[in-house]
């Protein structure tokens, strides 16, 4: 059943990359994709500090892509994620979570691993001491808030869906430890 969804999903895709004008049948209300290069200001900033506790809001959509791929926190603070899913495709073919990796994990082989773990809702248990925190796999409208604690050491920590096939799509991002 799940590998019907899957192919059927890769057709999706492969239809929408082969015409570029499709992508205007689908209406996005919410416009909230970062442009490249920014060229349109985001209505909201979906990072702020309160009270201490670096405030992230994050969303993923039906076209594979957070509102953010790279956000600042000081080391050793207080994180809390707010991540919603606003895409509109059943979970079977379009669910997302937000997995930040510790230092140095190899993201590639992370998803990887993940893509087999169907069954863990796409978590591998043998990179489990390999994740700084993580959402919960999230369905179309559905939302999850997380703490969890910067790490102390300065540097890029990696976060990205592990859902099948979507770090390669490009939704991935970097936690900068300041
Ligand atoms: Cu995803």
């Amino acid at each position: 059943m799940y590998r019907i969804y899957f192919v059927l999903l890769l057709s999706l895709l492969f239809t929408a990359c082969d015409d570029s004008t499709s992508h205007h049948s689908h209406h996005d209300h919410g416009h909230s994709e970062a442009h490249a290069e920014g060229s349109v200001a985001p209505p909201l900033n979906p990072v702020s500090v309160i009270g201490g506790i670096t405030v992230v809001e994050m969303t993923g959509n039906d076209r594979m892509k957070y509102n953010l791929e790279a956000f600042s926190v000081p080391a050793g603070s207080l994180v809390k994620l707010n991540f919603r899913n606003v895409g509109k495709m059943p979970k079977a073919v379009m669910g997302h979570n937000v997995v930040f990796l510790k230092a140095d994990v190899d993201s590639g082989a992370f998803a990887t691993a993940a893509a087999a773990a169907r069954d863990n809702e796409y978590i591998p248990v043998q990179f489990e001491d390999q994740i700084l925190a993580r959402t919960n796999l999230l369905g179309s409208g559905e939302s999850d808030t997380i703490e969890f604690t910067a790490p102390n050491t300065s540097g890029d920590y990696e976060f990205l869906c592990s859902f099948p096939a979507h770090l390669f799509a490009g939704m991935r991002g970097v936690m900068t430890v300041e």
